[in-house]
């Protein structure tokens, strides 16, 4: 199995001021693209193997593959298939999920503290990783953070959205300033 990167659904320059052109570009073009490719390699050796990336990252425990190759497919996988989703959920206009609007209101009791509690949890977490907003096993909204590139899918949770806080993420325009980034960030988030 060989998997492709998706195209960009805007250009690079689309969420400026938010998200500078440049970081957009290396995140892209060079961070998603080595995710993808270090995948391939890994998968090169198993030809017998099916099924999306995110079967394989929600199979990732049970995969008939070696150890070696199983963290490769955590990290480089879960590298090609979270950014997949942060691409899709960015935008330069908003498309707001009213449905899921409302249902945030209800578990969280409105969309500001939920952005609260996302926010928190993307400033909070310690060092590279991902902030979560997932629907768990009974279907319950859940934030989380994981760290690396590790995905919600292996915990058997359906991820809505994600925050990448790696410094690769940020830092050309944000330096060291990680809570202004999560703070823009809510800007080119389309679908809230
Ligand atoms: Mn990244």
């Amino acid at each position: 199995m060989k998997f492709e990167l998706p195209k960009l659904p805007y250009n690079f320059d689309a969420l400026e001021p938010y998200l500078d052109a440049e970081t957009m570009e290396i995140h892209y073009s060079k961070h998603h693209q080595t995710y993808l490719d270090k995948l391939n390699e890994a998968l090169a050796k198993y030809p017998d193997l099916s099924g999306s990336a995110e079967d394989l990252l929600k199979n990732l425990k049970s995969l008939p593959v070696d150890e070696a190759d199983r963290k490769k497919i955590q990290n480089f996988g879960g590298g090609f298939v979270n950014h997949n989703l942060y691409w899709s959920v960015m935008g330069p206009k908003k498309q707001v999920d009213e449905k899921l609007s409302k249902e945030i209101e209800a578990a969280f009791g409105s969309v500001n503290e939920f952005k609260k509690v996302f926010g928190d949890a993307a400033k909070a977490h310690f060092g590279s990783g991902w902030a979560w907003f997932v629907r768990d096993e009974s279907s319950a909204l859940k934030i989380y953070s994981l760290p690396n590139q590790d995905s919600p899918l292996t915990l058997g949770h359906m991820p809505i959205l994600n925050l990448d806080v790696w410094e690769h993420a940020y830092y050309l325009k944000y330096r060291n300033k990680r809570p202004d980034f999560v703070d823009a960030w809510w800007n080119v988030l389309k679908l809230i």
